[in-house]
């Protein structure tokens, strides 16, 4: 099975993501099973889904999974739903961009659903302990961009895809004075391995 895993760079003044942390840490392990393409991706929006919809064709992934950082957020979440707006006012992008009310592909849906098997992933994220929660808004800005762009594309071109969306809390160096939750680097590996081994053994079953 091929599994595309995706992080962010930094943004919004943060000098480092736990997603792009998390796409390192990837790159050098071993998923039985499983063959793993991982990279990190710019928070733009002209440019955030264009390597993931490139993989998409070439190197035809069975899963995608797309991870970002949601800051305050003290779960792994679980996002059900990308929505076609994009709507950051007050939060430019890597590029200096912040569109007002714009639609993330003009007449699109106005959404799609992750097509991930999130209730299982979130089973088995609590049996190991592991706080997880399900989200129904990835937001409006880039990470709800790329989900739907993702979701979009499976769905245009009829990609036979299990893709979506995860948010990560804050890692601790982003926050030593406590201000906002934050969730262990090691917390966030097993739960990367939890969500493989869930989608692994689903596929075995089949
Ligand atoms: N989080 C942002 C963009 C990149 C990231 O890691 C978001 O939630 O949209």
């Amino acid at each position: 099975m091929n599994v595309l895993i995706t992080g962010f760079e930094p943004f919004g003044g943060m000098s480092q993501n736990p997603s792009s942390a998390l796409v390192s840490w990837a790159e050098q392990e071993v998923f039985p099973g499983a063959d793993v393409k991982a990279m990190t991706l710019p928070v733009t929006y002209s440019k955030c889904a264009e390597p993931v919809v490139e993989t998409l064709h070439r190197w035809k992934p069975d899963v995608v999974l797309l991870f970002g950082v949601a800051a305050g957020r003290q779960a792994v979440t679980l996002e059900r739903i990308a929505v076609n707006i994009e709507d950051a006012p007050g939060l430019t992008d890597n590029d200096g961009e912040a569109p007002v009310d714009r639609p993330v592909v003009k007449d699109g849906p106005d959404a799609y659903f992750s097509t991930l098997p999130l209730r299982s992933i979130m089973e088995n994220l609590h049996e190991e302990g592991i706080p997880a929660a399900f989200s129904y808004s990835a937001g409006t800005y880039i990470c709800n961009t790329t989900m739907y762009r993702v979701l979009h594309e499976a769905a245009e071109h009829g990609l036979p895809l299990q893709a979506g969306f995860i948010h990560l809390p804050a890692s601790p160096d982003m926050f030593p004075d406590g201000s906002k939750p934050t969730m262990a680097p090691e917390t966030v590996q097993k739960a990367l391995r939890t969500i493989m081994n869930t989608i692994i053994k689903k596929e075995a079953a089949v």
